[in-house]
This record gives C-alpha cells, sequence and structure tokens, in this order.
C-alpha cells in the first residue's frame, strides 16, 4: 500500500529557506521544499530541504518530536516534497547558522524514483541527460543559478529601454515572407497558405518607428539551424531594438551602455551566483573595443588563414579573432555583399557591426534601408521578389524615417554572462535539430 499522502489545505509559505537567519530565532515559520537527505544519528534526524532560493536543515529529536512526524519520516525518500511548520533556533553547528525544529509536517508527494542524475554536489552529468528531465535538472545548483542570471538580465533589459522611453512590442510569430534567408525558415500550413515561423522581427520593427520611433521586443525566433553546434537553437530568444533618427554608430553606443548596466547589476543582484558558475567580479566593464571588418580579415590573414576579403568569418577565423579579443569587440562595416538586403550600403561596404565576445557572435545590427526605390533595388539584388514584400514596401510612401537597430541572442549573451559553453544549458526547454521534448 502506498503511504498516505497529505493536501495542501490552508498552508502556505512563510518563507523561503535563503530567507531563514538567526535573527528568526524563536519565530514559528512555514516552508515548502524538497527533502535532500534524512540522516539519523543517536535520537536525532537530521533532513536537509531545499526550496528553489537554497536549503536548509531541520532536526528531529525523536523523544520530543511528534510521534506521527517521526514515524511518517520512515516513508519520505529524497526528493520527496513536503511542507514543514517548525520553530527557527539558532544552531553555530548548523549550515547557515540556523535550523528548523518542525513541530508540523505534509508529506506532500513522496519521490517514487531516484533522479537519473545527482541534484546535489559538483559533478555535472551530461547535458542530453539533463534535458530529457529538464524539469528536474533545474533543481540542479547551477541550474537555478543560471535561471536567477536570466531573471536579472530580462529584468535589467527592460528596464534599460522603458527608461529611455522605448516601447516594449509583440509582433506575429507566424509570417508570410523570410528575412534572414530562405533556407533556415519552418514552414507551416495557416489555413490554406503556406506561411513561416519568424525567423526575427526585423521588417515589423521597422514597421514600428515609423509611429512608435523606438521600440524594443523580447521574444522567441525560429531558424530551422542543420548544424548541431553549441550555439545554435531551433528557437531563441530574441531581444530586437530599433529606433527612428539614429545610425548604426548611436545603436552600436546604445548597446555598449546596455552591456555595461546589465553587467554592473548582475555583480550587484547575484554576486553569489556568479560566483557559484565561476564568475569574477572585475569592476566596471571597459569600454567595449572596435575593430572594421577590413582590420578583422588582415588580423585573420596574418594568421596564416586563407580568408578573403568579402568571406564571412570561419570558425577557425573566429577562433583567432577570439584570442585577440576574449571579452566583448565590435565587427562594425561588413562588406554589403554578405548582408541582408535591409541593411545601408555604403559603397561596397555596409553601415553594419556584430557584437562579439571571444569567437561567439551575440548580436548583429545597423542602420537600414529607409528608401523605397533602393529597397526594391536591394530586394531584386538578393534574387528576392519586391511583389512578395508589396506589405512592406507600401509603407515606406509615408514618410519612413532613417532608423537602425540591432537583434541579439538572449542565450547567447546569457552563455557569457553565467559561463557556460553549451547554448542548452542556459535555456529553459531547449529545441535543436534532433529535440523536441520535452
Ligand atoms: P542575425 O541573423 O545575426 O540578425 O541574428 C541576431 C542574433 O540572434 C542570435 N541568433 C541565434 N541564437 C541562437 N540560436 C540561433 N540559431 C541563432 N540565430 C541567431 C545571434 C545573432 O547575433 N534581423 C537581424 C538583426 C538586426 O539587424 O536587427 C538578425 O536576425 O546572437
Amino acid at each position: 500500500m502506498e503511504p498516505k499522502q497529505d493536501s495542501l489545505g490552508e498552508w502556505r509559505r512563510t518563507k523561503y529557506t535563503a530567507e531563514v537567519t538567526p535573527l528568526l530565532e524563536g519565530e514559528t515559520i512555514t516552508l515548502f521544499g524538497w527533502v535532500a537527505g534524512i540522516r539519523r544519528h543517536g535520537g536525532i534526524i537530521f533532513i536537509t530541504v531545499y526550496d528553489k532560493e537554497g536549503s536548509i536543515q531541520l532536526t528531529v529529536k525523536q523523544d520530543l518530536a511528534p510521534q506521527d512526524l517521526v514515524n511518517a519520516l520512515d516513508n519520505v525518500s529524497d526528493h520527496s516534497s513536503i511542507g514543514i511548520r517548525g520553530i527557527v533556533k539558532k544552531m553555530d553547528k548548523a549550515p547557515n547558522g540556523v535550523e528548523i525544529q518542525p513541530i508540523e509536517m505534509k508529506v506532500l508527494a513522496i519521490a517514487k524514483k531516484s533522479p537519473p542524475f545527482q541534484l546535489q554536489g559538483t559533478n555535472i552529468p551530461r547535458i542530453d541527460k539533463l534535458l530529457d528531465i529538464r524539469a528536474l535538472a533545474l533543481r540542479r545548483p547551477e541550474a537555478r543559478a543560471i535561471i536567477k542570471v536570466r531573471r536579472m538580465t530580462l529584468i535589467k533589459v527592460r528596464e534599460f529601454f522603458q527608461k529611455r522611453g522605448y516601447e516594449e512590442v509583440t509582433t506575429p510569430k507566424i509570417i508570410a515572407t523570410a528575412t534572414e534567408g530562405g533556407s533556415a525558415l519552418f514552414p507551416l500550413l495557416y489555413y490554406d497558405k503556406e506561411a513561416f515561423l519568424t525567423q526575427s522581427p526585423q521588417l515589423f520593427k521597422e514597421q514600428l518607428v515609423m509611429s512608435l520611433e523606438k521600440v524594443f521586443e523580447i521574444a522567441n525566433a525560429y531558424r530551422a539551424e542543420r548544424s548541431r553546434t553549441l550555439h545554435h537553437l531551433s528557437e531563441f530568444l530574441s531581444l530586437d531594438v530599433e529606433e527612428a533618427f539614429v545610425d548604426y554608430r548611436d545603436i552600436i553606443r546604445t548597446l555598449e551602455d546596455l552591456m555595461e548596466e546589465v553587467s554592473s547589476y548582475l555583480h550587484l543582484s547575484c554576486g553569489k551566483e556568479l560566483s557559484f558558475l565561476g564568475i569574477k567580479d572585475k569592476g566596471p566593464m571597459p569600454e567595449i573595443p572596435e575593430l572594421a571588418y577590413n582590420k578583422a580579415i588582415e588580423i585573420v590573414q596574418g594568421h596564416g588563414s586563407e580568408i578573403e576579403w568579402g568571406d564571412d568569418f570561419s570558425s577557425e577565423a573566429l577562433g583567432i579573432l577570439g584570442k585577440e579579443f576574449p571579452s566583448f569587440y565590435f565587427i562594425t562595416d561588413w562588406p554589403a555583399t554578405g548582408k541582408p538586403f535591409y541593411i545601408q550600403s555604403k559603397g561596397e561596404l555596409s553601415e553594419s557591426f556584430d557584437l562579439m565576445s571571444g569567437p561567439l557572435e551575440i548580436a548583429s545590427g545597423g542602420t537600414r534601408v529607409s528608401s523605397k526605390d533602393e529597397l526594391e533595388k536591394k530586394l531584386r539584388e538578393k534574387g528576392l521578389n519586391p511583389n512578395s514584400f508589396e506589405y512592406h514596401l507600401k509603407v515606406f510612401d509615408y514618410g519612413m524615417p532613417p532608423h537602425a537597430g540591432f537583434g541579439l541572442g538572449v542565450e547567447r549573451l546569457l552563455m557569457i554572462l553565467a559561463n557556460q559553453s553549451n547554448v542548452r544549458a542556459v535555456s529553459i526547454f531547449p529545441r535543436d535539430q534532433y529535440r523536441l521534448t520535452p
């Protein structure tokens, strides 16, 4: 027979484990969480309970504690979900200088299986094993630290743009035409028409500057990436920014300010998590250096690489640049030929940039084409049919201002901020070519 499990009833949490300090001595509190381990020593039972914020020790003196509580503990396996009402006691020897003496316990869900990987402890199991039961793997301390870095990053990004007067927008994810090259699109049937999942809100954010002037969006984008790399997802969180009456130089400065503010906010708001993830506080972030594409090519060629002017940087070339620039840097003024149709050219170059960190591309952006004739010409040059973009081109007849912007891969940024080498570790439920569940 299965041991009886309790219902939540009227119980509600009064403290997270991390909020319990010796200052609460003598208070009765209610905690919820999972059992990390039960040890019996003499007449005492030590139980470690963890929740999303941390863990705490419960101490049950067998002869003094309520007998039904002591008996119930016999059936509680590790990682079962419990509620505890207990009294806070200062205890120098306990992990946080404090412990709880339980007076009542609810066993809410008994864990029937042992996790297929360690939930505590520092050895990191294979990522695929963790991703197969992501809901459980997210209880691991480094996953919790990453999730907190993610939360604080998103809070700061939103605050940054809201304070500067940008409108937060959401744009359609089901779209009619590609913007970033057709091969990476996910097609779908939209009633009886062919449609696609969006690769980027590019055209929508550009249209919105005609009225809202400064916009940002944080939303998923989709790319049918065939290559299995450590930094490509099929569904990624994209931070998109677009602004009227500025050019790419202004946007570079905005992005630099954003990186600086996010970085210092993280050191303030999650210093403990950053140091757990192996990141040191090096003080204020230095200015982000800029490297013109022409110069970057020279550096790579100087290392004997076969690369020619106009080529995109291969992973080998990025490795060379990454050694010279191990932190953030911008590569600016790319050749016009390799850039999408909406990027403004200047001669054979373009008003464009990528934000890099070592070999990893974090963001890309530029000044946009704001003349309709020019945009039509560029569409044709790219082998695209302007008629398919009629819905977009027609708004340019109503005074499209000069504008510029960028798109940033949030998971790519989090790889850097949380010191992770695999993008899947910073995505909550990652999608790639081989993973469609959970
Ligand atoms: P781009 O195609 O360079 O530009 O994408 C912008 C940023 O999005 C991130 N990214 C990805 N992250 C994870 N997995 C992927 N498969 C993936 N693909 C892209 C990268 C990249 O730098 N419309 C333009 C942006 C603009 O000009 O505003 C665009 O989409 O970090």
